[in-house]
């Protein structure tokens, strides 16, 4: 499924276990519309991330559920080698009766293998997220220095690339959404396509999807 670009705070925080100001939204440096409501309210931003899809799809269906969300997304952040303004995010969720962390950490597992070989260390770490709990981010052994990591700009001297976040789904989301949360259990990840892309082709800069220079995109 895709969704909209530009979203509601009640979606891409709210529904999410983010309530107005809760220090969790500092992990989002936001661009915010600049559109008043009725109550002098400003709930209208450019999505962080795909998450929101999550709430948007549960919403309007009922479990099982198994559903991958591309689309784009904007922060208001410095750019480096390896983070864009704007850049895409692919978003899964499963969610149905007994899903476990087994069923997160092998299916994701299953999609590195397959996106970068046998060879390529994987490396699962505690992350926090509102929407999840247990929540995890997921690196990959850096490219361009083999892991190494002292002196290397792309992974910032630590050797590892991270490609995405996930997590068990907080039952506060399943049930704002209507869900059960004593019946349904369920998985989610947002990754980030560029980086997946610089990984598997050896790209140095993010910046270079976007700069339009023909001789990087005849490459592909
Ligand atoms: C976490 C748990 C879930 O159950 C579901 C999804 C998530 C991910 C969460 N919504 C999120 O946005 N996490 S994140 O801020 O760490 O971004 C996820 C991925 O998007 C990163 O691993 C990275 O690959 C990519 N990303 C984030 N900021 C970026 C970026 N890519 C390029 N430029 C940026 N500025």
């Amino acid at each position: 499924m895709e969704g909209p670009e530009v979203e509601w705070d009640h979606y891409n925080f709210e529904m999410l276990n983010i309530p107005k100001g809760h220090p969790a939204r500092d992990m989002w440096n936001t661009l915010w519309v600049d559109y008043q409501n009725e109550a002098g309210e400003q709930p209208m931003l450019l999505r962080t991330h795909t998450s929101p899809m999550q709430a948007r799809v549960m919403e309007n269906s009922k479990p099982p559920i198994r559903v991958v969300v591309p689309g784009k997304c904007y922060r208001y952040e410095a750019t480096d080698a390896t983070h864009e303004w704007h850049f895409y995010q692919v978003e899964g969720l499963a969610v149905d009766e007994g899903i476990t962390f087994a069923d997160l950490k092998g299916t994701l597992y299953a999609f590195a293998r397959r996106m970068f070989g046998e060879d390529r260390k994987v490396r699962f770490r505690c992350d926090y997220f509102p929407f999840v709990e247990p929540g995890v981010d997921m690196s990959i052994d850096c490219f361009a220095c083999d892991g190494e990591g002292s002196g290397c700009r792309i992974c910032r001297d630590s050797g590892w690339i991270e490609i995405m976040g996930a997590g068990m789904v907080h039952p506060k989301v399943l049930a704002g959404v209507g869900y059960d949360p004593e019946k349904y259990t369920g998985f989610a990840f947002g990754l980030g396509p560029e980086r997946i892309a610089m990984l598997k082709y050896g790209i140095d800069d993010i910046r270079l999807f976007y700069a339009n220079d023909l001789r990087f995109l005849r490459q592909f």
